[in-house]
This record gives C-alpha cells, structure tokens and sequence, in this order.
C-alpha cells in the first residue's frame, strides 16, 4: 500500500456536531407544530439510519398509527429549515475540531497526500463546518467532498466513499478512511477500504469489527504506525 490519499466523515469524526444536529431537528419540529422531541437516548438509535431526511422516514414509521406524519415532500421542506438552522447553530456557536484533527490534515497536506470528505449530511452543513472550524470554505480544505445530497444509498451503503475514490481517481487500497460509526465503517469497508474508527459520544458503545484501527481521537500519540512513518519522517 502506497498511501496517497485520506477520506474523512464529518459528524462526530471531524467534530461532535450530533448535539447541535439533534438541536436543530428539535427546534424545528416546534416551529412546524409537531410535537416531536428526540431525546438523547431516542437519538443514539436514531443515528443508525444515516441522513437526515431518511432518518425522518424512519422515526414516522415507528410512530403509532394514527399518529400525523409528514409527506415526502413535508420531510424535505422541514429538512431545508432543518439545514438552515444547524448552519446558523454552527455559524454562532463554538464548535471545535475533535483532538489531532487540524493536526493530521495540516501533516497530511504537507506529506503531499490528497484530502476527501465522504458524508452523509448536506453540502451546506459541510461549509458551516468548515468555515466555523479553518474560517475557510469546504472545497479549500478538502478538495475532494461526496455529501450525502449526493448519493441514493447513504451509508452504510458504500455509495458515497465509492462516489469520493472516483473523484480522487485512486483505488481503495491507496487510500484511508476515518470514521466514528459502525454504519460509516460499514460503508467504507463496502468499498474496500482500511478504517481508522475513533468513537463518538453517541458511538462510543457500538462494536466497530473490522476496522484497521479503532482509537480514542486523532491525537499523534494514538496515529497508527504507518501514518506516522508517511508524516513524520522529519
Ligand atoms: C451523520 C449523519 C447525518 C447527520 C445529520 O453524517 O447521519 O445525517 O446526523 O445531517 P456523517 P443531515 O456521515 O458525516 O457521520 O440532516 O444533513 O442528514
Ligand atoms: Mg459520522
């Protein structure tokens, strides 16, 4: 393996953002009059179904029946308010990088490797991130980004790293993929890819078999051998 390129999730590998993801769906449930509320336990099994509108589509169909439920065209316009009030959580709060994030990026960028995102929340949520974090627009960090607006199938479907390692031109086994859920490294493993796994609050309990490495945080201390022999040889 010659490693040329690193593919990062967003939520909760990049940053914990769920909080603030959870925070929006909420507030906007109450500004559309339903009497929805996820609860922090609700949410963890939530998280299982990736994407925000599928996620929707999911907590309905557990609903009793008789119970009001949005139309599919509902879920995406309630999704759009969603987006623009997570955008403006993220814009006027203090969210940070989780440990060694900015420090593997900026070592990678140096080593000459490529950057890609391969996420399943929208392009929008992307920027916010980005601009709150490095003050810098998405495309100036990462040159590569496959976002879940993007895909049909969104993880654990491989759909979206499939999508990422064909813009970066490369074959999975050149690259590293870094992720904080079981369905992300599902999804990165369905595309043949080896797994850095650092848990997030709301993953920490899942079983994470198959990844190259499950470690606490991206900090140096804790980088694999064979990153630290690519990025440190100084
Ligand atoms: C995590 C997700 C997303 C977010 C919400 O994405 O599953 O759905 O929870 O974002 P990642 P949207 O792949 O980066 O871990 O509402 O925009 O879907
Ligand atoms: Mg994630």
């Amino acid at each position: 393996m010659t490693l040329q390129a690193l593919i990062f999730d967003v939520d909760g590998t990049l940053a914990e953002t769920e909080e603030l993801h959870r925070q929006a769906f909420n507030e906007t449930f109450a500004e559309w009059g339903l009497e929805w509320s996820w609860g922090r336990d609700d949410y963890r099994v939530l998280l299982k179904t990736g994407g925000g509108k599928e996620r929707i589509a999911a907590f309905q169909a557990s609903l009793p029946e008789g119970a009001r439920r949005l139309s599919g065209d509902e879920i995406k316009a309630l999704h759009k308010d969603k987006t623009t009030r997570y955008g403006a959580l993220i814009a006027h709060g203090h969210l940070e990088l989780r440990p060694g994030v900015a420090d593997l990026i900026e070592k990678a960028r140096e080593a000459g490797l490529k950057l890609a995102l391969a996420t399943t929340t929208s392009r929008p949520n992307v920027e916010a991130l980005t601009r709150a974090c490095w003050g810098k627009a998405a495309a100036d960090v990462f040159p590569v980004i496959a976002s879940g607006d993007e895909v049909a199938h969104k993880k654990p479907d491989p759909e979206i790293y499939n999508l990422a390692l064909k813009r970066l031109g490369l074959p999975p086994k050149d690259c590293m993929a870094f992720e904080d859920s079981r369905i992300g490294l599902h999804s990165a493993m369905g595309a043949g890819l080896p797994v850095v796994v650092t848990p997030s609050l709301y993953t920490d309990e899942e079983e994470h078999m198959g990844a190259a490495y499950r470690i606490a945080d991206l900090s140096r201390q804790n980088w694999p051998l064979m990153l630290v022999a690519r990025l440190c040889s100084d």
